[in-house]
Parts: structure tokens; sequence; C-alpha cells
């Protein structure tokens, strides 16, 4: 880095300097690390304008350069919501006050499940955040806003070059009045693999200072192994909403397995281990409206908690299903905003609110003020075409697969990616008959990824699930296979068929217990330490801790970009994805108040060593970054 600082040093190119300019000239020893913030968001710009950002090379560019606007928020003092019941009553009081209500209560999905399951994951923070304030006043009768965990966790860190921490606490700034609601894979945190139980209650007590409601599941609905997650949000005051994941067909006597005494009996369950609020969580969007009214009026009967669901759109038809659930009494449902909504994602909010309007169930919510939230959410999905995989038109198949929304692209983008795009139905088979073969589980992360990577690789090898349980056939299962067999992430009910344990296991006995009943608790203050001093004495807090024991490389690996790059997360989403036009101007707000105005002069050409100039202003004065060209 010093030879890089010399080389590239305005005295030693110009040929001024003399001997002791090494000795004179102590920034030639200001590494990456203590470069000035400004000179590494220049640095970002820079490089994605002359080489383009990994993700979305080769793919579409949004036609619009100017930053969505945000409609006003319509006060400064918004009116107190569902975030100051729970602070004058707590989650019981909250609990008892959803009992109490006629209205149907809805809780806005956009900001987690919305783009988790239209765009990728791929929202980034500012745009969440810019919009925060006119929720705080135009929308505060909204039960609740669905903003954090799922996949937007790692995604944060491994694609967005983000602080998922950092987005939270500036949702709630920004957002006081209204609850914050994430989803939590209970002992599987917001991770793929089940953690040791002090890594779960760490990261719970640390996502409870900014986050209120919790919707913890587990993805085989073993309540057994919710109970870790469970207990923490209680511990920690703030509302757990433990969760039913819907499979099946309720109404199907063909599919027994899970008939409204298993859902009842897990909701009685649930409701005995402290939960505040039943999930009922319909993942892959499989509840149809008749068996929603069935579910519903059972679960009403049957417990004394509210009853909050969850559904998805692939079939065109869950807002019916939302209807019928309303009707059957249902307490909280939610959906997208309208431009967020649809196909894998929740049904539309928008059109949820007017179909409720003038009746028992009227939601009380603007629609007009709602419309406006919308019409800016529209702005911001257009900004994200490069990740638009979604579905052209409504699916039935979706009955067949049982693949959860935000499961469907991400899957469908893998095929593609091992050549097998044209043999999707094929996949969309395979995937049913490898969830008949496990006995006929829950599907929903991470239990989902293990049936995808099964069923991809049986259709890529051309295997049918006969092949497989042929006791005389070898077969190399995927390493997520062999590890639920073992029990790494439990066990669903009536456990995994023998036949096929014996199949992928041979020999080795399945751990049957819970599996973090096995896992040595983690030493927090050794780890902190020793990451500390593997990122050169770098203070480590509470929200880096978190975040490195649920992704310990994808952490590592976002510490190091941030250090060269900087707070990119303050960069308009056009420019962090394709960089800046010569001529254009952009403002990135790095800190409350400090501002960075930002001019891009032009781009130079490629020198003898492969390197390109880039000539800015920044807030007026010139600067010239200089990048390698790898294209
Ligand atoms: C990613 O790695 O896909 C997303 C994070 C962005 C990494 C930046 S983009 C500019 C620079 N060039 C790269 O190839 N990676 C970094
Ligand atoms: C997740 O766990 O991310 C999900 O959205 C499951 O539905
Ligand atoms: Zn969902």
């Amino acid at each position: 880095a010093f030879v890089e600082n010399l080389l590239k040093h305005p005295t030693f190119l110009s040929n001024e300097y003399t001997t002791t300019f090494i000795d004179n000239t102590p920034e030639l020893f200001d590494f990456d690390k203590r470069r000035d913030r400004g000179t590494k968001v220049l640095t970002y710009i820079a490089d994605i304008t002359v080489n383009g950002h990994p993700e979305t090379q080769g793919r579409k560019k949004p036609a619009e350069a100017r930053v969505p606007a945000p409609p006003q928020a319509q006060t400064e003092t918004p009116a107190p919501g569902t975030r100051d019941l729970l602070i004058k009553d707590s989650a019981k009081g909250v609990a008892d006050w959803m009992l109490a209500q006629k209205k149907l209560l809805i809780t806005d999905t956009t900001m987690r499940d919305g783009h988790q399951s239209l765009l990728a994951t791929r929202m980034r923070s500012i745009d969440m955040i810019r919009v925060a304030p006119a929720y705080a006043a135009n929308v505060p009768q909204l039960f609740s806003v669905e903003c954090w965990g799922g996949a937007t966790f790692d995604v944060a860190y491994r694609f967005l070059q983000e602080c998922p921490w950092q987005r939270l606490r500036d949702l709630r700034t920004a957002m006081p009045n209204v609850l914050t609601q994430m989803l939590l894979r209970a002992s599987n945190g917001v991770g793929y693999t089940n953690y040791p139980d002090n890594v779960v209650q760490s990261f719970v007590a640390e996502a409870a200072k900014n986050v209120d409601v919790f919707r913890v599941f587990d993805s085989l609905n073993w309540t057994e192994n919710m109970r870790v997650a469970m207990d923490a949000v209680n511990e920690s005051g703030k509302i757990c909403e433990g969760t039913i994941c819907y499979t099946g067909d309720v109404l199907d006597p063909d599919r027994a397995k899970y008939d409204l005494k298993y859902y009842v009996g897990m909701a009685q369950e649930l409701e005995r281990a402290g939960a505040h609020i039943l999930g009922l969580k319909d993942m892959a969007g499989l509840l149809k409206p008749a068996a929603a009214k069935a579910l519903v009026t059972a679960l009403k009967n049957e417990i004394s908690i509210p009853v909050h669901f969850h559904t998805h759109d692939t079939s065109g038809i869950s807002a019916a299903t939302v209807l019928a659930a309303a009707d059957a009494g249902v307490d909280a449902a939610d959906a997208a905003m309208d431009a967020f909504s649809g196909g894998t994602s929740q049904p539309c909010l928008g059109s949820i609110v007017e179909a409720l309007a003038h009746t028992e169930r009227d939601t009380g919510l603007d629609i007009g003020n709602l419309r406006q939230i919308s019409d800016y959410w529209e702005a911001v999905r257009a900004q994200y075409v490069a990740f638009e995989a979604g579905l052209q038109a409504p699916a039935s198949e979706v009955y067949l697969h049982e693949m959860p929304g935000g499961q469907f692209t991400n899957l469908k983008a893998q095929a593609r990616s091992l050549g097998l795009e044209d043999r999707w139905h094929e996949v969309a088979q395979t995937y049913a008959d490898v969830n008949q073969m496990f006995g006929d589980i829950v599907k929903v992360t991470p239990s989902s990824k293990v049936v995808g990577d099964m069923a991809l690789m049986m259709v890529s090898q051309n295997l049918t699930r006969a092949e497989v349980e042929d006791p005389a056939k070898d077969v190399a299962f995927p390493d997520s296979v062999v590890d639920m067999m073992r029990g790494n992430l439990g066990q669903p009910p009536n456990g995994f068929p023998e036949g096929i344990v014996k199949k992928v296991l041979k020999d080795e006995t399945p751990n049957l217990d819970r599996p973090g009943k096995h896992l040595p608790p983690v030493d927090l203050e050794a780890t902190r330490a020793a990451l500390s001093a593997a990122q050169n004495g770098r203070e480590i807090d509470d929200e880096d801790l978190n975040g490195y024991l649920m992704y310990p490389k994808v952490f590592t690996d976002y510490l190091e970009r941030h250090e060269t790059y900087g707070p990119v997360r303050s960069l308009p989403t056009r420019t962090f994805f394709y960089g800046m036009e010569p001529a254009e101007e952009i403002s990135a707000e790095i800190d409350p108040g400090k501002t960075l105005e930002i001019r891009l002069q032009t781009v130079g050409e490629t020198d003898e060593n492969g390197d390109v100039k880039v000539f800015f202003e920044l807030n007026g004065q010139p600067r010239v970054i200089r990048v390698p060209n790898r294209m």
C-alpha cells in the first residue's frame, strides 16, 4: 500500500519530489484504513463506473435517474400507534388490545418479505429509511411494519455492503410509533443452521433493542426447537409471535398428516410455550379460502391469543383467502404495498383495505395516504429492474410443488445456472417428489433449501425417486440432505421415514434430540477479542459480534470491503449499482448533516498500467481517483 500511495502521489507524479519527500509526506502512510470516507466512497463510485457492479452486469438499467421522492410526512408529531401501546401496556396488553378490535389489523411486509419475494431481497436501507417518516405520520394505524430478519440480514452484508443493524436503528428512529416486526427462524436465527442456544439468546437480546414483534417459526414445525428463541423474546419484554408454518391442505383427506387437529394442537403448544400472538405463516400461499375459514374458525375457538395471518399470492387467490380469514375472525393479516404485492409476494394491501371499507372489519387505514406511499414504492421498484425475475402470471402449480414465495425465484435462478431452465416443470415435480420421500415435511428456510438442493441434484443427474430410494443403488446425497437426516435441523412430526434416513446415513445413527442440546455454548467475549485482533484491533461492538456469530465469513468480508469503500449505503441506488455518468451530480449524506456533493467530471483513458483516472468534484473541490480497469 505504501508503494501504491507513493506512486500515485501528485508530488511524486509531477517529478517534484526530493529526498525528503517521504519524510515530509505523512499521508503516504495513510493506507486504505485511514483514507477519509469521502475518498473511500469516490473509490467505490469510480470502480463501479469503470468496471460495473458484478450483480447488474448484463442486466437492465433503470430509465429514471432521479432519486424517488417519498410523500411528505403530514405531521412532525406522529399520532400514537401500536408501539406506544407496547410501551404503555406491555406485550400482553398489545395482545389483549388486538382481541378487542373489530377492525382487521394490517402488517405491511414491503420492507422485508415484499422485496425478498420479488427482488431477491436486494432493497437497500436508504430506500426504506427515506419513506419511514411518512409511515409514522400518515399511516400510524398500521399494526406493524415487517422490516427485518429472514434473508434481509445476510443479504445486507453480503450483497448491499451495508450493516443490517444500522438499517433497523434508523427505521426505528424514523418510525417511533409503529411496531417493527422481524422474521426469526427460531434456533436457526437468521441463518441456515442450528446455532448454540447462547448465540440465539444473544442475537435476540440485541435485536430486541429495536425489534418489537418477533415472528418465530421452526422449519420443521417442531415446537420443542422454538423454545429457546421464544423464551429469549419473552425475556426481552417484546412481543412473541409463536408461529405455525402451514403446508398441505387441511381440507384434503389425502394430506391427513396436516389436518385441523394437527394445527390446533401445535397452536395450543405455542400458546402454552408463551406466545402472545399465534402466527399462521403460509409461506408458499397454499391456504385456500374455504380452508382458511375452517382453520381460522378452529384456531379462534381453541386458543385465546390473537391470530396473525401471513400468506403469498403465487396462486393469485391469496386476497380471497385473507378476506375469508377476516370473515372467520382472524385478528391481523399481512399484505404488501400495492407496488410490491402479488406474484410470489403478499396480497395487495390497498385492495384489501378497499375490500373491507364500510364493513365490520374496516381497517381504518387511509387509502389516499397508502396510495401515496405505494407510488413511492413503485418508483423504488423501478430502480431495481436488474433483480426482477418473477412470475409473469399467477401459477396454480404452487399447489403441486409447495415452494415458499421467497425460494421460488431463487430456485429458478439456480436451475438456470445449472442449465436446467427448460426443465423447470420437472424441477417442480421433483421438488414435490422429494417432499414425499422425506415424509411430507414443512418446507421453509432452511428445510426448503434442503428439498431444493435434492430436487436439483436429481433432475441434473436424471434420478427418479424410486432410484434414490433403491437400497441397491449408490447415491451421493447433497451435504444439506445428510445434515438434515442427521437431525441437525431437528425432527418433523413423526420423524423422517426410516428408509430414507438409512439410505442417506448408512450405519450412522441420527440425533433425535433438539440440536441445541448438544451444541456447546460459544464463549462470546473470547470470540469478540479474537475477531478484534484479526481485524487490526478494531472495536467489535455487540451488533458486529452478533453479525459475526451468524455469518463469520460474510461478516468479515463485509468489514474488509467497508475499510476500502466506506459508507456506500448513503449512495443513491442507481449510483450504487451502476456508477455515474459524466456531468452527473449526486448527494450522499454520510452522517446526519454531513453531505457529500459529488459530481463526476470525466473518466480518463486506461493507462499503460491498466489503471483509469476518474475525475470528480467533491463538495466543489477537484478529486482524482485511480482504479484498475478490470473489464
Ligand atoms: C459483491 O461482491 O457482489 C457485492 C459487493 C460489492 C463489492 C464491490 S463492487 C466494486 C468492487 N469490485 C468488486 O468486484 N467488488 C467490489
Ligand atoms: C425466510 O425465512 O426468509 C422466509 O421468508 C421464510 O418464509
Ligand atoms: Zn413470507
